[in-house]
């Protein structure tokens, strides 16, 4: 994913915080597979801020 330093992160999905603090975003997933999400703030993909879920049937 490459990076936009200037995104806003007003969408429900996603959420912007200042170090040591904590948020929640909820998202719902409709189907199987897998799901990969990112830090889009600069560097910090690079850095290992990223990760993997997957997601089950039921
Ligand atoms: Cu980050």
């Amino acid at each position: 994913m490459k990076k936009f330093p200037d995104m806003e992160h007003d969408e429900p999905g996603k959420v912007t915080l200042a170090p040591g603090k904590q948020g929640e975003i909820v998202w719902q997933f409709t189907k199987a597979g897998a799901v990969n999400f990112a830090c889009l703030m600069p560097g910090h993909y690079e850095a290992g801020m990223k990760g993997a879920i997957k997601v089950g049937r039921k």
